[in-house]
């Protein structure tokens, strides 16, 4: 394998990220790269635990505001014990989410000014980058159908109304318009072997980039 990089995998709830993030790390794997999975908000101990605050329900109003600090403060930690450090032994790093979602949900969701995000994200990874990430795309209620035929309980975000998620796959669409090099669109609608097949082949175009596969 050639030089590691980090991967990240995006979308809607419900869109496929955790199973394709682990399909993925084998992927790597079975092509003798060293990999490490991770995820956000969270991917280490204390990181998990900002991740329960800022997805509890709970009685306190949490703003839009307070919660895009609550992202990157889980992401600031997990980029520093975790992120960075596999970077630089070599390992690929395979991420659920990172800073796209943060546009997405915060930035295009929300309404929070995309500047601020940016500035944010220039100062808590500003040499970390995804080498390709993979937006798994697919209708707002398939999603949300798939994520709720899955969990208990809903968290903050999953009781969000529909008019907000398609807010967050159309800010997802446009960043992939907005950076087609490093964001490769796979249809998460299509059956899983299909989903599969998609994320094989940009993972082939992927490790190119990021120094070739062995
Ligand atoms: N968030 C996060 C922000 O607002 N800002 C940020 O900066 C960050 C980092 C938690 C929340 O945090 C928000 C966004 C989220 O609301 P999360 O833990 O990633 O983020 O939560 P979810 O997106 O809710 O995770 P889900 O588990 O619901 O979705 P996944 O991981 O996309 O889906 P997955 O793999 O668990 O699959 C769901 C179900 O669908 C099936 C699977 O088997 C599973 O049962 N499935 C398919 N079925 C048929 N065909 C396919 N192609 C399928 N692919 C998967």
């Amino acid at each position: 394998m050639g030089a590691a990089g980090l991967i990240t995998l995006e979308g809607i709830e419900g869109a496929g990220k955790s199973t394709l993030a682990a399909w993925a790390g084998e992927w790597l794997r079975g092509r003798g790269a060293r990999v490490r999975l991770t995820r956000e908000p969270g991917g280490t101990e204390l990181a998990e635990r900002v991740r329960r605050i800022a997805l509890e329900p709970g009685p306190e109003r949490v703003s839009a505001d307070a919660e895009t600090l609550l992202m990157f403060a889980a992401r600031a930690i997990h980029v520093t014990n975790l992120i960075r450090p596999a970077l630089e032994r070599g390992e690929w790093v395979v991420c659920d989410r990172f800073t796209d979602a943060t546009r997405a949900y915060q930035g295009a969701g929300r309404g929070v000014d995309a500047a601020w995000i940016e500035a944010l994200a220039e100062r808590v990874h500003p040499d970390v980058t995804p080498a390709c990430t993979l937006l798994l795309d697919l209708p707002v209620a398939v999603g949300l159908e798939r994520a709720r035929a899955r969990r208990a309980g809903p968290d903050r975000f999953e009781s969000e109304t529909q008019a907000f998620f398609e807010r967050v796959r159309a800010g997802y669409l446009a960043l992939a318009r907005a950076a087609p090099q490093r964001i490769q669109v796979i249809d998460a609608a299509a059956p899983l072997e299909s989903v599969q097949q998609q994320i094989g082949a940009a993972l082939e175009r992927c490790a190119a980039v990021a120094g070739g596969l062995p």
